[in-house]
């Protein structure tokens, strides 16, 4: 959780990026891991399921009937015969410079268009996390939640949702044939466990620059400085940290230099970044590095040997003073300080922007992964074409009159990628464009001030990540002949997504049951504690072979076995 929240405020910080993150109302409540919500296997039986069920709906021709409910079928238009008004539940993003959502390019001729009249009931940045749980429990329940609701707040409140699963072929034909382009199968995405639909799948399939998180650089001026190459095995790596260390590379005559520098504290700056080069983990932080998921099975990783390796190297690291001795404790703010002050010389980031200018920026290089020991298959932090569909974008309570009228409102933004943008970052030509030849780019204005960032202009003119899903073929390419800023973060990605986790090796997206939630929050919060602090503590001090042996004892005994399992069965779909 704390991942994504940071990374939306580096996100907001670096101006160059624009889906990176969660929710855009979420900024300040608590956003669900972008892993969470990592896609689904592939499965290419349903797939076809999926694309026959929408050639029964005539694919692209009109479903033709008599209104529903005061509603038309299909695409036509007005949605409504008579005037209907919709109460949209909404958080507001704090960037946001409109007083109202209704100012929005998607909105301000809505009413003549499709006859609804739209009350956005908008929360005010940072209380949705408060407000919601509130309106669910018979509150001021809205008509539509809007990229509000959580998977569990779906669960636990079905029998207040309206179930769209019968609605979508008549009042949803735009969505349907969207998710029947996706690359993987929507209803394994979209369905809880009781059978059901209640969420619009919203944001991008795939956003490339989402697919990875942190990535480590590393500074190319102090490489120079002290004739190194960019290192590309350990023995070449811990050289060039300890040259960091003992040659004064930013020149202040001082031995003021942190070769490497991490911090707990900072999402994508955790020293598990680093578990992969040993074959081990599934990416960085208390979850994905404690398994290991390859061809279907999860296996332990932190009670490994190349974990036991991985440990004992950056103790060696820790103990000749190569890495960052406050990296445990240190928050971020302390961190980036260091960082800006010329004293680090590698580290974990989104992009080297989030801290320097963009002069400083051309310091830095990406390290590519490094293979830390011989057979075996390292691994970058990141999932190759990591899914960034949120399922719950959209979803309809059983206060509204006109749950057909509402669901048409979402398909009226889901009628082509030019509108679902127009949601996402306002009208066309301005945060993003078309080729001549067809198809998006992203731009990067340049008429931004300090009182009105590129972040604000996102916020203010669009929703950023709470539109309508845009396929992988309709989202606009970041390009560096027209916005060289924006294309920065895909050039890093391109140096190390070759070593992500690969699409069969990822967590499914399915919705998981409370009580199987339940189930792993009872192992594992002192289970990844136990990991986190023995962690800590084995770099920082060391530790022997009788620490190991208890060490991997108590692992057993925190259940570490039960909490593996639970991973694989929810990658088989086999969990209560
Ligand atoms: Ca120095």
């Amino acid at each position: 959780m704390k991942r994504l929240l940071a990374l939306l405020l580096c996100v907001a910080l670096l101006g160059t990026l624009f889906a990176a993150c969660g929710d855009s109302g979420k900024t300040s409540s608590a956003p669900e891991s972008s892993k969470v919500e990592s896609s689904t296997a592939d499965s290419s039986g349903a797939g076809e399921e999926s694309e026959a069920e929408s050639s029964e709906t005539g694919g692209d021709s009109e479903p033709s009937g008599e209104a529903v409910n005061g509603t038309n079928p299909g695409t036509e238009l007005p949605i409504v015969t008579e005037p209907v008004t919709l109460r949209i539940a909404k958080e507001r993003h704090m960037l946001d410079t409109t007083q109202n959502y209704n100012e929005k390019a998607s909105f301000k001729n809505i009413t003549e268009e499709t006859g609804l009249t739209l009350e956005f009931v908008e929360l005010a940045a940072g209380t949705a996390a408060e407000k919601v749980p509130l309106m669910l429990a018979g509150g001021d329940m809205p008509d539509v939640f809007w990229a509000l609701l959580s998977d569990a707040q779906i669960l636990q409140n079905e029998d207040q949702l309206v179930a769209l699963e019968d609605m979508l072929d008549t009042f949803a034909p735009n969505s349907m044939k969207t998710y029947s382009e996706l690359g993987t199968d929507w209803r394994t995405i979209a369905t809880t466990p009781s059978g059901h639909v209640y969420g619009m799948l919203s944001r991008y399939e795939s956003l490339y620059e989402n697919t990875g998180d942190g990535i480590q650089i590393i500074n190319k001026k102090w490489l120079e400085k002290v004739n190194k190459e960019v290192p590309t095995t350990l023995d070449e790596y811990y050289e060039v940290l300890k040259a960091f260390k003992e040659q004064d590379p930013n020149g202040n005559g001082e031995a003021d230099e942190i070769p490497y520098c991490f911090s707990e504290d900072m999402w994508c700056a955790s020293i598990t970044n680093d578990i992969g080069w040993w074959g081990i983990g599934n990416g960085y932080g208390d979850t994905y590095s404690n398994f290991t998921l390859r061809d279907g099975k999860v296996t332990g990783s932190v009670n490994t040997q190349e974990y036991r390796e991985y440990l004992e190297f950056f103790h060696k690291l820790y103990s000749e003073g190569l890495i960052d001795a406050e990296g445990f404790s240190q928050n971020t703010e302390v961190f980036s300080n260091k960082i800006k002050n010329n004293q680090v010389g590698t580290y974990y980031s989104w992009t080297a922007l989030e801290y320097l200018s963009s002069e400083q920026e051309k310091d830095w290089v990406v390290l590519p992964t490094i293979t830390a020991k011989e057979g075996v298959q390292p691994v970058a932090n990141g999932e190759i074409d990591r899914s960034t569909i949120n399922k719950n974008g959209w979803v309809i309570t059983k206060s509204c009159q006109h749950p057909e009228a509402a669901l048409r409102l979402w398909d009226y933004l889901a009628r082509d990628a030019e509108s679902k943008m127009t949601v996402a970052m306002g009208e066309k030509g301005t945060l993003w464009d078309e080729y001549p030849e067809g198809g998006y780019y992203f731009v990067v204005p340049e008429n931004t001030t300090p009182e009105y960032t590129f972040e604000h202009m996102k916020y203010t003119l669009g929703t950023v990540n709470n539109h309508p899903l845009l396929t992988k073929d309709e989202t606009p390419k970041n390009d560096g002949e027209i916005s060289p800023a924006a294309a920065l973060r895909d050039q890093m990605v391109a140096v190390v997504d070759k070593d992500y986790v690969a699409k069969k090796d990822q967590l499914p997206q399915s919705y998981v049951s409370p009580e199987a939630i339940d189930d792993r929050s009872f192992i594992e919060t002192d289970l990844k504690a136990y990991i986190k602090q023995f962690r800590a503590q084995a770099i920082m001090e060391g530790f022997s072979d009788a620490d190991w042996d208890a060490y991997c004892k108590r692992l057993d005994d925190l259940s570490y076995g039960e909490w593996l399992q639970w991973y694989e069965d929810f990658y088989n779909g086999t969990l209560n």
